[in-house]
């Protein structure tokens, strides 16, 4: 855009009260004490702020985060690229300033900006824009009949590349609370059964000092299965106990256990090891002996046909793409096109902007699609993704069960219910 359109841009939108007055980027630390990026935007009416979270077992189709890794890279380019392009102009535009920032970084995968200062941008953006009309978040994207609150999907045991040592292979053995009253009720059974576990485990092994992985979940010295015996223990008591039906889900994250040299999926700590056919084998076997409600990233991300055959087999429980599709809409629709899972993971800072969140929920929503809002196994306290969640229409959030980083999620969720009264409604899922 010549400099001359830009400026005519800017002036039309002067009189208006959600103009972009100024754009601050700086670096905070994230829940591992990793560095990560903050942004803050104001307008004449109002102010927003935002911070990226960070994933360890990220997909290869992510956006690239930072440039050459470096934060601080990310922090000159808000300063220098895109605060003087987006000053002046109107936060209530979010699909032009998403453009824009495509625009400016000029990659298919925000190498030049980094993926995460689109991010911060593009939500502190729309952040500052609802605070202009005096709005929360969900209600200024998704209007006054966006009523439904999502189900909690809690991280109870952890492993893989979110707990370290002797903890199981899985990454996330994972709670799911069906047919609970209000949100409030289902974050107490998430609570209840975090809890339990907890004593169980303590029970299991005397040894075990109460570690907890990067998302709040329980880093016990176990094997897979122990874990699936532990957690579906729990469901039993803790169903009874709040009269919440639990059941397990699990994220095997399974790119993380792939070994592309030996062409098979490596269990260091069970001492397994599964090609695909083994593999599809042992999950649609799990899926049957533990009831399992959810399952994500099964097999590793460029196994779009093994997805599609599990999907398949295994009837009602959802077949969630995490790694596999990246939250990018050309990966979704290739595997939409393969019938390659039923549910999909959302997490914006896979793609960079909200825009592009939002198109590929819908997409995933389109083809019958679960979608699942997600945080990452490094958070800040933000509360972006609840509202997300209630905005974009997903019946799920997956956000961990304790931890300040999780619980400032939950408790806003908590909140946004006490606000809707009577109109709040869980969403409902067909499992
Ligand atoms: C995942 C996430 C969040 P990470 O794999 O689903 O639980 O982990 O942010 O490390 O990618
Ligand atoms: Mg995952």
């Amino acid at each position: 855009m010549s400099s001359e359109e830009g400026d005519k841009h800017k002036i039309e939108r002067m009189d208006v009260s959600t103009v972009i007055e100024d754009i601050t980027a700086r670096k905070i630390f994230n829940s591992r004490g990793e560095e990560t990026l903050e942004v803050d935007v104001t307008t004449l009416a109002g102010f927003g702020r935002a911070s990226a979270p960070a994933g360890a077992s990220k997909g290869k189709a992510e956006v690239i985060s930072y440039p050459q890794g470096i934060v601080d890279r990310a922090i000159e380019n808000v300063a220098n690229l895109v605060a003087p392009e987006l000053i002046g102009r109107n936060a209530d535009e979010q699909e032009e300033i998403d453009l824009l920032l495509h625009e400016i970084d000029g990659t298919a995968d925000f190498r030049n900006l980094g993926g995460n200062a689109a991010y911060a941008v593009s939500l502190g953006t729309a952040d500052a824009a609802a605070a202009s009309h005096g709005m929360s978040l969900f209600e200024y994207l998704a209007g006054y009949f966006a009523n439904e609150i999502p189900n909690p999907l809690g991280n109870v045991i952890g492993g893989g590349k979110h707990a370290h040592g002797k903890t199981p292979d899985i990454q996330e053995f994972l709670v799911l609370p069906l047919k609970a009253n209000s949100f409030s009720e289902a974050a107490k059974a998430n609570a209840s059964f975090h809890r339990k576990v907890g004593s169980f485990l303590r029970k299991a092994d005397k040894s075990f000092t109460n570690g907890r992985g990067d998302e709040g979940a329980w880093a016990p010295n176990i094997g897979n299965e122990e874990a699936l015996e532990i957690m579906s223990k729990a469901c039993e008591v803790v169903s009874k106990e709040t009269g919440v039906d639990c059941r397990v889900g699990l994220d095997i994250a399974a790119s993380s256990l792939w070994s592309s040299k030996e062409k098979c999926y490596v269990y260091p700590r069970d001492r397994v090891k599964r090609d695909s056919e083994d593999q599809i084998d042992f999950i649609s076997q799990l899926v049957e002996r533990y009831n399992l409600a959810y399952i994500e990233d099964p097999f590793h991300e460029q196994d779009f046909r093994s997805f599609a055959q599990l999907t398949k087999m295994t009837g009602k429980c959802l077949v969630c793409g995490d790694d596999l599709f990246a939250t990018n809409m050309e990966r979704l629709g290739h595997g939409i096109e393969l019938g390659a899972a039923n549910a999909a993971i959302i997490k914006t800072n896979q793609v960079g902007t909200l825009t592009d969140a939002w198109k590929t929920t819908k997409l995933a929503q389109k083809a019958g699609y679960t979608t699942i809002m997600s945080h990452r196994s490094g958070e800040t306290t933000d509360t972006h993704i609840a509202h997300l969640s209630i905005a974009l229409h997903c019946p799920i959030i997956k956000t961990g069960v304790i931890g300040g980083t999780r619980i400032s999620k939950i408790n806003e969720l908590i909140r946004t219910e006490e606000m809707l009264g009577e109109r709040a409604k869980m969403a409902t899922l067909r499992l």
